[in-house]
């Protein structure tokens, strides 16, 4: 059988669907899911000829936030190695950065509280029809990787995460261009509170110009490459691997 995200997201992403958001009338709008759907279908190259990348997504107002930000793939990683997390209040968490990068980091939660950051309200689209617009706070990805050192070799960042779904472990990755956008940020607050378990407590990826599944959830590590196709199964995504998304989701 292929494995389809429709089978492997089984029941939870429906009873999440029953939430009312502040989209709905947007959600239910085929030219808007048309426009979602098309959208991910764009090629990188195409995505330049059109737009400039390192453009800033539309940001909202307070008043334009979803009652309920829903949550959608894996809403809690549930291994050992993560209820220990939660159970000690985060104190305990560390993200790597390593990879072509000259100091690989081991990041506090604290440590990266006290990082850079950048709030923002901005509309989240999932592939699968929805959206829903919350505010973000987060340490700006840019100083981090500063901080780092990226070694000239390094083109591509990688985000793996706590989750294992359907299995495997969840992976994300962007280029430099967004790696360094104003509004890539590592999330630790939404809507002016801890990250919830279901939004990736307790950090997460805001990368606010492409689509919902590049935003990797409960990340763990980030690692500098220079190609893509030695990381997962070589597509540069958990749902590029599984699903043929593009790898480049550009909205
Ligand atoms: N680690 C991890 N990150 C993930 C996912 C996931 O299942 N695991 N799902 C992705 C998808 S498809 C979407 S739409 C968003 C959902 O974010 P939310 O749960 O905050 O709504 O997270 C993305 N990041
Ligand atoms: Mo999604």
């Amino acid at each position: 059988m292929k494995l389809t995200r429709r089978s492997l997201i089984a029941g939870g992403a429906s009873s999440a669907g029953l939430l009312l958001s502040g989209c709905d009338a947007l959600n239910a709008s085929p030219a808007f899911r048309d426009l979602l759907f098309g959208a991910e279908k764009l090629t990188m190259a195409g995505q330049r000829l059109v737009t400039d990348r390192n453009a800033l997504a539309r940001e909202f107002s307070a008043a334009d936030r979803s009652p309920i930000f829903r949550a959608n793939g894996t809403m809690n990683p549930g291994t050992d190695l993560y209820r220990r997390l939660v159970d000690g209040g985060f104190a305990d968490y560390r993200m790597r950065v390593d990879g072509l990068v000259r100091r690989p980091l081991s990041l506090s939660l604290d440590q990266l509280r006290r990082s850079p950051a950048r709030t923002q309200i901005t509309r989240h689209d999932c592939v699968e029809g929805w959206s829903a617009i919350g505010k973000w706070t987060g340490a700006k990805l840019a100083p981090l990787l500063g901080l780092a050192g990226l070694m000239p070799a390094a083109r591509y960042i990688v985000f793996h995460c706590a989750d294992n779904f359907g299995g495997n472990p969840y992976y994300e990755s962007i280029d430099l261009v967004d790696a360094l956008h104003p509004q890539t940020i590592l999330a630790y607050a939404l809507n002016d509170r801890p990250l919830p378990v279901a939004n990736g407590a307790p950090i997460r990826l805001r990368v606010e110009r492409q689509l919902g599944y590049k935003h990797a959830k409960y990340v763990m590590r980030i690692e500098a490459v220079d190609r893509l196709d030695r990381i997962g199964l070589g597509k540069g995504g958990f749902w590029e691997d599984r699903a043929g998304y593009e790898w480049y989701a550009g909205i």
